[in-house]
């Protein structure tokens, strides 16, 4: 049995999270999650507090597991989102894209564990000081927002550099990353991409194509120029991006030309024009399937590879 402290921090099953994306992770599938006995996390995104507040309804009415909220604290509506998270008593927030501190407090107030995302050791340390309960260190493999460090290097720095549970992020899907990332001395696994393709995941079924049809190499990165490097697959909107940054376009006017893109493509399926955010593990996902399918699927493949190492190098 796989059981760590992240497990006994907020009370899950399974040391498994399901990475809280923007216009992906409602509350049909991080309830799905939850009650498969990992941590399901809706992704607030840059959505409205209605929203959010809905899709918790969403939750409360499958499942009285724990469950999370990603904030994404570029956030026009950041506020309001803190403060549904507070009145209804939400588990656990991660947090991505910024430094959560200044919201600890209130956070703590109500019993929220908050798990922010980092990219770096500097931020780890802050936010240790600042009281967080524990982090996920992302690496670069990972879709969407993105910092510069991939996954292997990145967790056992931080690992090292701090004393709360770590959670490792970036280029995860099956039972063998996650035996990687215990060895790394993470105390779980974050998932994205793998999610994406689970069957209570409502983005369109065209964007759950193109990730099944992803081979290693189809992601990108795209808009280093503005500060704010984001992973996608390739494709024609990537690709005129591209060609813009090459030319020197300003910053603000390569920002603008992002706005809504990745709820045209998670929501409208339009998977050329959109952003179609996703992990370098892309080309690793063939099917389509339950969350619970996907949460055993890694348990015991972990169980299995823990056994075959032992049973090849132990004594
Ligand atoms: O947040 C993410 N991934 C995301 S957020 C997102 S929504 C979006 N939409 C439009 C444009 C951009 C994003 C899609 N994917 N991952 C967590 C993460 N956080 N990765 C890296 C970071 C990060 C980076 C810099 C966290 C903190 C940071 O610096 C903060 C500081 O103050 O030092």
């Amino acid at each position: 049995m796989i059981k760590t402290k992240i497990c006994d921090l907020i009370g899950i099953e399974y040391p498994i999270f399901q990475g809280g994306m923007a216009w992906t992770a409602t509350g049909e599938l991080a309830a799905a999650v939850s009650e498969a006995g990992g941590l399901g996390i809706i992704g607030a995104g840059q959505a409205p507090a209605d929203w959010l507040r809905q899709e918790i309804h969403k939750i409360k009415k499958v499942t009285g597991k724990p469950y999370g909220v990603n904030v994404m604290l570029m956030s026009p509506f950041v506020d309001d989102v803190m403060q549904v998270i507070v009145e209804e008593r939400v588990p656990v927030i991660t947090t991505g894209a910024g430094n959560p501190g200044k919201y600890i407090p209130m956070l703590k107030e109500v019993g929220t564990k908050i798990i922010p995302v980092v990219a770096s050791v500097a931020l780890a340390k802050r936010l240790e000081k600042a009281g967080v309960d524990a982090l996920i260190a992302e690496g670069m493999e990972s879709g969407g927002h993105i910092g510069e460090i991939s996954t292997l290097p990145l967790v056992p720095q931080v690992v090292d550099a701090v004393s709360i549970p770590i959670v490792a992020a970036g280029g995860i899907y099956d039972g063998r990353g996650m035996v990687a990332a215990l060895a790394l001395g993470a105390e779980g696994v974050q998932m994205g991409t793998r999610f994406m393709c689970a069957e209570e995941c409502t983005i369109s079924p065209k964007v759950k194509e193109m990730i099944l049809k992803a081979k290693d190499r189809d992601t990108v990165i795209t808009g280093r120029s503005t500060g704010h490097p984001v992973r996608c697959l390739g494709n024609k909107l990537t690709r005129e991006f591209e060609q813009l940054e090459k030319t020197g376009t300003a910053p603000d006017v390569l920002e603008k030309m992002g706005a809504g893109k990745l709820r045209l493509a998670m929501v409208e399926g339009d998977t050329q024009n959109g952003s179609v955010m996703s992990g370098q593990i892309a080309g690793a996902v063939h099917k389509i399937e339950p969350a619970a399918d996907i949460v055993q699927d890694v348990m015991r493949g972990a169980e299995r590879e823990l056994a075959r190492l032992s049973q090849r190098f132990g004594r």
